[in-house]
């Protein structure tokens, strides 16, 4: 494994690090992120994952929700666009169709499907039907979608159709373990063996986060990271990652850029938002995306 430092982005990754932008470009030039997060108990979460992802560089940003919440939500981010998806006044997805969610994805240089998405009862089809319609667009899945992915069992996701553009999974050990039909325990017994099994088999890009976090790609090449402090282990800091990804994913970064690029820089904006704060307990997510 790949120790994840400024070097390996750099030469192994082929990032041209620090990251810069160039005089002649647009806000068109960065990619327009599509989010689809957060519903009525947990609006922050899409909240966290839309505004890093606009931090972490990306052009544009288009949140979509459930409908009877954008009022509410309105103002709250005026840098993103807000699209309401129906919700028959629930303020969840249950009656959101993903033909809807697909068209706002269609042209968009990235989605990220998960925080604070919530369950409701057929939602493993309602997400393989987005990620089908959505075949060229490049995803990341967080959280929910992830315990949605898990629901059929990894060997029911092992059947799903191959996209057309990449994929990056951002687990939790509590959501690999989903995904994989084990403990807890048992998914941090070796944890890049996991990782690297899993990211090879499904053709996806991992992250097995939690202190050390783990990125696996498809290839079969495992980076852990260094960067990061247990401040982070705090709400929301999840969600700000899927957004961070998606951004650099709309940059145009291949998928193991994105996570891996991801990875680190959230770690070092959590560790230069404790040090701001002086304290690593009292940092919150929302500061995490003030460091970066
Ligand atoms: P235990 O039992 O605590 O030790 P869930 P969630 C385990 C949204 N949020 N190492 C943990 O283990 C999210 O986006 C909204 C080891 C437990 O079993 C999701 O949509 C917020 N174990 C939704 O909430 C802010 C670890 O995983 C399980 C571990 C549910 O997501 C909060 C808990 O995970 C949140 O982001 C580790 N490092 N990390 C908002 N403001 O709107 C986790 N586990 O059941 O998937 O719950 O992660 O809170
Ligand atoms: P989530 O559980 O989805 O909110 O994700 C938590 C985020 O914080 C992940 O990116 C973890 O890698 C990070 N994190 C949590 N605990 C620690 C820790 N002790 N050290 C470093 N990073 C952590
Ligand atoms: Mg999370």
């Amino acid at each position: 494994a790949f120790a994840l430092e400024e070097r390996t982005l750099r030469e192994r990754l082929g990032l041209d690090w620090p990251l810069r932008r160039k005089a002649d470009t647009h806000k068109g030039t960065y990619g327009h992120v599509l989010v689809a997060a957060g519903s009525l108990a947990m609006s922050g979460a899409g909240l966290l994952a839309a505004k890093a992802a606009l931090r972490a560089g990306c052009g544009l940003v288009s949140w979509a929700v459930p409908q009877s919440l954008a009022p509410s939500l309105a103002g709250r981010l005026p840098e993103a666009m807000l699209a309401g998806l129906p919700d028959e006044g629930r303020g969840d997805w249950s009656a959101a169709p993903p033909e809807s969610l697909a068209a706002l994805a269609a042209g968009k240089q990235a989605l990220v499907i998960g925080p604070g998405l919530g369950r409701w009862e057929g939602d493993g089809a309602w997400l393989r039907a987005v990620w089908e319609a959505t075949d060229g667009v490049p995803l990341v899945l967080d959280a929910d979608a992830l315990n949605m992915l898990a629901e059929g069992g990894e060997d029911a996701f092992a059947a799903w159709p191959r996209r057309r553009a990449p994929v990056a999974l951002t687990p939790h050990p509590g959501e690999m373990a989903r995904l994989c039909g084990l403990s807890v325990r048992e998914t941090q017994r070796d944890r890049i063996g996991l990782a690297r099994r899993f990211a090879e088999r499904h053709g996806v890009t991992l992250a097995l986060k939690g202190a050390r976090t783990v990125v696996a790609a498809p290839d079969g090449a495992v980076y852990v990271n260094a960067t990061g402090n247990p401040g982070m282990a705090t709400g929301g800091a999840g969600d700000v990652l899927a957004g961070i990804v998606g951004s650099l994913l709309a940059q145009g970064m291949t998928p193991a850029q994105a996570v891996c690029a991801g990875v680190y820089l959230h770690g070092r904006a959590g560790d230069r938002a404790a040090e701001a704060r002086g304290s690593e307990a009292s940092l919150l997510a929302g500061d995490i995306i003030e460091g970066l």
